[in-house]
């Protein structure tokens, strides 16, 4: 695996030295500044990647191109934006930049409901709760319709959470979910939220899917030409909030989108914590599955509490079977050197990581402190290293 670590731009409170010291050769890092829909230019791509080369270090994976949301709804300037996308593509191909990381999540990208949970040995995590969602949801968002997504138990639920809510903890509970976790590029106050969710309306799981397919028609055949290896990332959670639909959340999904639009240009960021949130997502057979146009890997776990509920595990804990992976990659990337791939390595980035010893003291992009990551990069690295040795023997 090409060890790489994610790189938010200079204002990343870890630095790229920090990121040499973790041991990853690669960095994982988009152009945060620019707006959605607009096309990244050679220039502003040339400076980003020499910050990155001044540390000895290589930009390996754009993580993420975002997609505007008039691609998603088809509405408006879309073909403009998919035309900006395009030409975005092609000025990172002329870097010699050729592995994109992207999502087709509406309105929100990856959403918890907690950034600072507390772990029993005094770390925080990320967690994701379903009454808190609800709560927020029904009792602060006021959403039209919301009752129609949950049953009695989880409105009786939702209630009483909401009313053991402190002012404070209402405005906290608030800005985890719609402020815009880091890399989601957008953030809402309530009422920007609500018009957002307003436009998907009508907008149905056959429609979004349609729409990413159409996408995909436009974008894959210039991916291909550019050799630019396009992965989408699942959604995270991987189920539909707000009652809007989410169209990447399983096997069946991924079927779909590779069934339609064939090329292995067309890939998959394979990330186990975000598929292994559902139980019915068996990590293994998806990676097994569509290992072909895996270019891209995030490992993380996590620990399922029933519900929908979940807190981000230690690497090596929690629900998902990081031996298993780790040692189907291996054999993956073993294969693909035996069949003569220049890439044979596949990127992999140790994804998010609890805050811990010196970051709690610090200001840290929720998930992406700089220790939690790295005991979670050291951990995958011995296991690789003990799994390579004994395939090898
Ligand atoms: C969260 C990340 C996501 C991811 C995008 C990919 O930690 O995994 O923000 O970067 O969804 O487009």
């Amino acid at each position: 695996m090409k060890e790489s670590f994610r790189w938010y731009g200079p204002r990343d409170p870890v630095t790229l030295q920090d990121i040499s010291q973790t041991g990853a050769t690669k960095v994982v890092s988009a152009l945060h500044d620019i707006p959605n829909g607009e096309v990244w230019n050679k220039d502003a791509i040339k400076t980003h990647q020499q910050i990155i080369r001044n540390a000895d270090l290589e930009w390996e994976v754009v993580e993420s191109v975002p997609i505007h949301e008039e691609i998603k709804l088809r509405i408006g300037s879309f073909q403009k934006h998919i035309d900006n996308y395009k030409k975005t593509l092609e000025n990172l191909a002329s870097c010699g930049i050729h592995t994109i990381c992207y999502n087709f999540m509406p309105v929100l990208d990856w959403t918890r409901t907690h950034l600072f949970y507390p772990m029993k040995d005094g770390s925080t995590g990320l967690y994701y709760n379903s009454s808190a969602l609800a709560a927020f949801d029904l009792f602060i968002l006021e959403r039209e319709g919301a009752e129609i997504e949950y049953n009695t138990k989880q409105v009786q639920k939702a209630e009483n959470y909401f009313k053991a809510l402190s002012s404070e903890e209402i405005e906290i509970l608030t800005k985890s979910i719609i402020a815009g976790l880091p890399g989601a590029e957008e953030g809402y106050t309530l009422d920007q939220f609500r018009n957002q969710l307003k436009q998907y309306e009508f907008v149905s799981t056959e429609d979004l899917r349609e729409n990413l397919i159409l996408f995909l028609e436009e974008i894959i055949p210039t991916a291909e030409k550019l050799k630019v290896k396009m992965s989408i990332h699942p959604d995270d959670p991987p189920f539909n909030l707000f009652g809007i639909p989410r169209v990447v959340r399983t096997s069946n999904d991924l079927d779909f989108l590779f069934n339609r639009v064939p090329s292995l240009y067309n890939g998959l960021t394979y990330c186990t914590g975000s598929l292994g949130v559902r139980k019915d997502n068996n990590l293994k057979q998806i990676f097994d599955k569509f290992t072909d146009r895996i270019h891209f890997i995030h490992l993380r776990s996590i620990q399922r509490e029933g519900e929908g509920n979940f807190f981000e595990a230690n690497h090596l804990e929690g629900d998902v079977d990081m031996f298993s992976i780790v040692y189907a990659i291996i054999k993956e990337e073993q294969k693909r050197k035996k069949e003569v791939f220049t890439d044979w390595e596949i990127p992999m980035r140790p994804d998010h990581g609890h805050q811990m010893l010196d970051d709690l003291n610090k200001k840290t992009n929720p998930g992406y402190s700089a220790i939690g990551r790295l005991r979670g990069l050291s951990e995958i690295r011995g296991l690789a290293l003990g799994i390579s040795k004994i395939i090898n023997k």
